[in-house]
């Protein structure tokens, strides 16, 4: 397979003004006609004109009207290349035909649940018609659509419905046009069977925008949330940013079958099922939060990815960080923002240090890649938010806003680089942030230390910071970073100090505002050594560092426990609380974890069980805080962050300390239970999510214990339960248990819900996660149970991805999670390459791990890249874990 390389990038020789589609659908195969109009790019050019195509057979094909020599061309299984174009503008006539029925991969054009459906990025417009498949090329679109009337009575493509009618034969037409240039990979088109939810907006210049969201018709009703996200998300991106929508209309299809969460097509978004429906019945609070977060999300690619997209696709974190960064800004701001960041710290934690530290590390703007879609990666997606992020720390929230408009202002229309975006932060700001871009092309995750020392005499506080970025693939020399350090220091009353000057690099700075000083600054920390001192520090202080998780760093200081119960208890800076209990709790596993490797016996200290019994039970806190404060760090964050990862010993200990902590704070935790019940009707707002989220943690923990009054207390949660979060939340407490109880309870979950895929599938990856020693067995039967199906994503990733989360099962030291997964990694490779490389994935920290485990996972990933006919994603997944 070819690796494509960042430093290879060359403008196109040839440009598109319009593309003209038609596309007449069919049960067997659907002709796709297309009219483009070409001009040569800004160098001029007599080079071939090369077209991507894949899985097409060519019909016919005109330029400029006439029929192309046999030699003047040339197909082959990726491209038709036209030896020499006409030197001037000149139109392209093609036809192919193209099997929308057979096609599993889910890109391109493809059927789920019966009705057409597109998806095209990153590069799945090349199998619907032979195209310049890449985002720099931006045209105008048509799309013309014909189907059967019965089968299809629904036909939607981007922009504005221009005319539509009915044909012989039981057939009808629609035609749409989008009136903004896009490039290929924001095309869509959608027909079948489906109904919409329709309401309005009214833009802030008094535009009335049409919005629908299209479900099959048993599905409407549970949109109404989705359809309250996005009024949402449309009114935020008008407040916060001054963006408003472009287009009359927006519509949303909600599919079932989709490799992904959703698209931002223009003004034709599509989405995984699984993020537009909900009812309080049947979805949790975690998928009320998802649907408003990614709702905003593909909502604000409108701007950041569509009206201004990406020159190539090693760009990608300039549309998804930046879009990242505003789907949490706006979830923040719908609710809790201290949990909110919490959460997205979490995740950069569990899943894109572990990343950034293994075969896959890549930097937030990849440098090479074999398949596009491989990239589509926590790195690019959340430490990409992060690099926004920082840029909004540094500049000011006003700074941003100038960095914003400024970057619209020059690059509405465009397809332009990280660096376009940087240069418009710097100039709207005059801000100097030299090494800034360093966050784009460096991978590893920045170590950062920081010692502390108290002069009494001078009354100066001094800061020395040291930083070093880890070696990573074809990265083995690195450069300091440019991390920004937001700092507060506390009193011994647990206030903030004021403050006013530091010394940096032989200079007293001023860090007051308007000649006031502050309680939080954010230093500016550039050089691999650097100090810090602050002035007119009345006592010992204890610095409260990297507030709101500045900077997407690993810290370690010479903090002591007393400070950090002192930071737990006093911090002004609510994340730095939340964080000062993860560092305790994180040292606490790390010990006990080696006591279990050398067979001691485990206990918990007393101090730690206090620290939590004083967050459960102060009620002035936040509840969604305080169940985030109670909630140990992973399994998989106490793995990443070990010398040698030992899943028997993490599980081990923190099913210890989970259990010590229920047993040791049982009754506070039942009153928790008790006292935050509600016989209320559902209402997603932040207060009763965050009431529902404690008690259900406090059940949770209650259910580690083998206790039949536990036993009762969640059954009679279970069967009260008047919504989906409280139900499952009584299932998962009940599932940690094997034995009749669990079983029965699953059956009976099972037959309630059996009728709705989205439960069934939370049902399914509740089972794959389990515990239970000999899970594998199992999880195999449940392959072949009628609710699965290894055609759609949904199910594989509720299955297959569920049970590689589980690090007793899918890595039992008999290789038997190993074994089953190197199984369906094969099997789903030959419908599915994308959800087959995902799986695969989960081999890539292999070696992480003792001997016997790396040999066997070893094995399992030689098996696959010796499997025939590998698909190029699975194959740069496998081949660079083994590397
Ligand atoms: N921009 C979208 C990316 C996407 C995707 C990429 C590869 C394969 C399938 C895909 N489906 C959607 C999603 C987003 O908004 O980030
Ligand atoms: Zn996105």
């Amino acid at each position: 397979p070819k690796e494509i390389f960042l430093k290879d990038y060359k403008q196109p020789d040839y440009l598109f003004e319009t593309v003209h589609l038609k596309f007449t659908l069919g049960e067997e195969k659907t002709i796709v006609s297309s009219k483009i109009v070409v001009y040569p790019g800004l160098e001029g050019s007599s080079s071939p004109l090369v077209l991507d195509g894949v899985d097409l057979k060519l019909i016919s094909l005109k330029v400029d009207g006439k029929e192309p020599k046999e030699d003047d061309f040339c197909v082959d299984s990726r491209h038709l290349t036209l030896y020499s174009p006409p030197s001037g503008k000149f139109t392209l006539d093609i036809v192919t035909e193209i099997y929308p029925q057979k096609n599993t991969s889910l890109e391109g054009l493809y059927k789920s649940s019966g009705n057409f459906c597109t998806q095209c990025e990153a590069e799945g417009f090349r199998k619907i018609t032979f195209y310049q498949d890449r985002p720099d090329i931006m045209a105008k679109y048509t799309c013309h659509i014909e189907a059967d009337k019965s089968l299809y009575p629904v036909l939607l493509s981007n922009g504005n419905l221009i005319e539509q009618g009915e044909m012989e034969g039981n057939k009808h037409y629609a035609i749409w046009e989008d009136p903004f240039v896009k490039p290929s990979y924001l095309f869509a088109l959608v027909a079948g069977q489906l109904e919409s939810r329709d309401d309005t907006f009214i833009t802030r210049s008094g535009r009335k925008v049409s919005l629908r969201i299209w479900t099959p018709a048993q599905d409407l009703p549970k949109t109404v949330h989705a359809m309250y996200s996005l009024k949402a998300a449309m009114k935020w991106d008008e407040d916060v940013f001054g963006l408003e929508y472009d287009l009359d209309l927006f519509n949303i299809v909600a599919v079932p079958d989709f490799n992904m969460g959703a698209m931002e097509n223009k003004s034709l978004n599509i989405f995984n099922s699984k993020l537009v429906l909900a009812s309080p019945e049947t979805a949790t609070d975690a998928d009320y939060a998802a649907i408003l977060g990614v709702i905003g999300h593909e909502y604000f690619h409108n701007w950041t990815g569509n009206r201004v997209t990406c020159r190539d696709w090693f760009q990608l974190s300039l549309k998804e960080g930046l879009t990242v960064f505003r789907d949490q800004e706006f979830s923040s701001d719908m609710g809790s923002r201290t949990v909110k960041r919490i959460a997205d710290v979490s995740t950069l934690r569990t899943y894109q240090f572990p990343q950034d530290a293994g075969p896959m590390a890549h930097p937030v703007r990849p440098h090479s890649y074999i398949k596009m879609d491989n990239f589509y990666t926590v790195t690019v997606y959340e430490k990409g938010a992060e690099v926004v992020r920082m840029y909004k720390t540094l500049l000011g929230a006003s700074g941003f806003r100038k960095g914003m408009d400024l970057y619209f202002e020059r690059h509405d229309g465009q397809a332009v680089t990280c660096e376009d975006f940087f240069a418009a932060m710097r100039d709207a700001n005059g801000a100097d942030m030299s090494n800034f871009l360093l966050w784009y092309s460096q991978a590893g995750t920045p170590r950062l230390n920081v010692v502390s020392a108290y002069d009494a005499q001078a009354k100066t506080f001094s800061l020395k910071f040291s930083q070093e970025v880890p070696p990573s693939p074809g990265q083995l020399v690195k450069e300091p970073m440019f991390i920004p350090v937001a700092l507060g220091l506390l009193g011994s009353n647990g206030k903030d100090m004021p403050l006013s000057s530091v010394y940096h690099d032989g200079k007293l700075e001023s860090i007051a505002i308007n000649g006031q000083p502050v309680h939080t600054t954010v230093l500016r920390v550039t050089k691999k050594e650097e100090e810090f001192v602050f002035t007119d520090i009345p006592e010992r202080p204890v610095p409260s560092i990297l507030r709101g998780y500045s900077a997407p760093v690993r810290m370690d200081s010479d903090l002591t426990d007393a400070d950090l119960y002192f930071l737990l208890a006093n911090d002004s800076d609510e994340f730095n609380r939340w964080e000062a209990g993860q560092v305790l709790a994180r040292k606490l596993m790390l010990s006990l974890v080696a006591d279990f490797q050398q067979n001691k016996p485990l206990t918990l200290n007393s101090q730690f069980l206090h620290g939590i019994r004083s967050i459960l039970c102060d009620l002035s806190l936040d509840k969604e805080f305080i169940g985030k404060a109670i909630t140990l760090p992973t399994e998989a964050e106490i793995m990443d962050i070990m010398e040698v990862a030992d899943p028997d010993a993490v599980h081990a200990v923190r099913t210890f300390i989970r259990k010590e902590l229920a047993s040791g704070l049982k009754q506070e935790l039942l009153d928790t239970v008790k006292s935050n019940r509600s016989s209320e009707e559902y209402v997603f707002n932040h207060l009763n999510m965050a009431r529902r989220a404690l008690k259900n943690i406090a059940l949770a923990y209650l259910g580690s214990l083998d206790d039949p009054e536990i036993t009762e207390l969640a059954l009679h949660e279970y069967s009260t339960a008047t919504n989906m979060t409280d139900q499952f939340a009584a299932l998962v407490a009940l599932d940690q248990k094997p034995g009749k109880t669990r079983d029965d309870i699953l059956a009976d979950f099972y037959n309630k819900w059996q009728h709705d895929f989205l439960v069934v599938n939370k049902w399914l990856a509740l089972q794959a996660m389990a515990d239970i020693p000999g899970n594998v067995e199992n999880v195999r039967k449940l392959l072949d149970h009628p609710a699965f199906d290894l055609r759609n994503p949904n199910k594989v990733y509720a299955l297959v991805g569920g049970f590689c989360r589980s690090p007793v099962n899918f890595h039992a030291k008999d290789g038997s999670g190993y074994k089953f997964l190197g199984e369906m990694v094969v099997q789903l490779d030959k419908l599915n390459p994308q959800v087959a490389s995902r799986m695969v994935s989960s081999f890539s920290r292999w070696k992480r791990y003792d001997e016997t485990r790396q040999n066997l996972a070893k094995a399992q990933l030689e098996m696959i890249l010796a499997a025939n006919g590998l698909s190029e994603n699975v194959f740069e997944i496998a081949s660079k874990s083994l590397s």
